[in-house]
């Protein structure tokens, strides 16, 4: 058991802050219900340093949206949550996004980034103090915009406890990849000389490997840093893959639901239906755009949830998206793909690119049941993990490989499905799963607010009876 909790974050210098603005906008959203973003919600955003990636970074939208679901995990939550220090900074976080944004509109790519950060700052610019003896956990969340990252800390074994809400088999690693969106926790035994040691992250799968240190300071120690800091893996992907495997459920530990020892085994119930997701990188009318079997989601003037709530018509058509790639030319449109409430369902990420993608659903966390190289095939099925892999919300697909899950379609809703590279999602790698129940019942989903926003296309409706208001 962890006697203390600290928290790392993760980003690329500066951008997370963008990214991180996004998502409380997104978390924002939780709260009304799955509301789509519009740009009159992003003014009124105001943004702490730490506190911006945080929303983001322990799921706590997820987790909110799955407890009034009476869905996965929603306990063990609130126990995670530890907050550091917050330091308050005006609305740089929303220039900066907007500077991003134009930037890509105007088509061009992001630059690499000047370097990676913890908890803000750059080298050695954070310390964390552990007493001597004492057993501390770390939660990691890679809150950057475009890469993964390896985690290590430098003289210490991490212990491997909890992933997206998911208690794993406490396995020992001498250092952790985390990828774009992901968040794990770790416990360390402050049971070496007292000094100070390096905490580092470095980038993972780019060309120029960025590194980034901070400060793991025994309260007994008169021993600053010293020397290099220790490596770890760069540009390996079996590596990668081999520790993600070795990432499982623990079904002895008490905790989070569905209860691993009770009657729910994910394994054994029979899939509904197959969707397999390729993402690609077309051009549509002279610029660079991102998508999803070969549809780039165009953003609509009005709230997909609202649309649809309202019944408001030609924002949205069911069946945008097709259920498995098309190997046509890429175009843009409004993508919503529909889906039943309690369908058991697989999808597969189907990655032909040769960069590493990192998918995210909102509203669900899923099993991740395989990933290997090449094409995903029925029978790739065989060699699925269908008795403790994690259930987390976010995954990895790595260059030229598949990854498989499975997900019970428990929270009804307008939910985004998209990539966690802030420059693809933006620029159309994403959609939405409309996970619709017939009944339209408050057992389902919660009414609508009452202070929703009521946008684009929606404006002047009213969510509840003119005369109750
Ligand atoms: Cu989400």
């Amino acid at each position: 058991m962890a006697e203390e909790r600290q928290e790392l974050w993760v980003a690329w210098n500066g951008r997370g802050e963008a990214r991180a603005l996004g998502y409380l906008e997104w978390q924002r959203r939780g709260k009304s219900s799955g509301l789509l973003g519009m740009a009159e919600e992003r003014q009124e955003l105001w943004v702490t340093w730490n506190g911006r990636g945080e929303a983001r970074a322990l799921g706590y939208l997820e987790w909110q949206r799955r407890g009034k679901s009476s869905g996965l995990l929603g306990m063990a939550f609130f126990f995670f949550f530890f907050f550091p220090s917050f330091n308050s900074i005006t609305n740089k976080g929303s220039l900066l996004f907007q500077q991003l944004t134009l930037f890509l509109d105007a088509g061009h790519n992001l630059p690499f980034p000047d370097g990676l950060l913890i908890n803000g700052r750059g080298w050695n610019g954070y310390t964390f103090t552990i007493d001597q003896g004492k057993t501390y956990r770390f939660r990691i969340s890679n809150v950057g915009l475009a890469t993964s990252i390896n985690f290590r800390i430098q003289g210490h074994t991490m212990k491997l406890v909890e992933v997206e809400g998911s208690h794993t088999l406490q396995n020992a690693y001498s250092s952790l990849d985390i990828h774009l969106g992901q968040s794990l926790s770790v416990l360390i035994t402050a049971d070496q000389p007292p000094k100070d040691y390096y905490i580092v992250v470095s980038s993972r799968f780019t060309s120029r490997i960025l590194t980034t240190t901070a400060i793991l300071h025994y309260s007994n120690s008169f021993t600053r840093v010293f020397g290099p800091p220790p490596g770890g893996p760069t540009t390996q992907i079996d590596w990668s893959l081999n520790q993600a495997r070795s990432i499982r459920w623990n079904l002895t530990a008490s905790g989070p639901r569905p209860n691993p020892q009770g009657s729910y085994h994910y394994g054994m119930i029979q899939t509904s239906r197959t969707i397999m997701l390729a993402n690609s990188a077309p051009f549509i009318n002279g610029k660079q755009r991102y998508a999803v079997n070969g549809v780039s989601f165009f953003r609509p003037d009005t709230p997909l949830k609202l649309a649809d709530y309202f019944n408001i018509g030609g924002v949205f058509n069911l069946g945008s998206i097709p259920d498995s790639p098309n190997w046509g030319n890429g175009y843009l449109a409004t993508s919503v793909m529909a889906a039943n409430f309690r369908a058991f369902v697989e999808i597969v990420f189907q990655n032909w690119e040769d960069t590493v993608q990192s998918w995210h659903i909102d509203g669900y966390s899923f099993f991740v049941v395989g990933m290997d190289g090449g094409q995903w095939t029925p029978a790739s099925r065989s060699r699925y993990n269908l008795r403790d892999t994690v259930a987390r919300c976010t995954t990895q697909v790595y260059p030229k490989s598949w990854t498989a899950i499975y997900i019970a379609l428990d929270n009804v809703g307008m939910w985004n499905i998209r990539s966690e590279n802030w420059a693809r999602q933006y620029l159309g790698q994403q959609f939405y799963l409309r996970v619709y129940s017939p009944a339209n019942s408050w057992r389902d989903e919660y009414p609508i607010p009452k202070n929703a926003l009521l946008c684009g296309r929606a404006s002047g409706r009213h969510t509840r009876p003119l005369l109750s208001q």
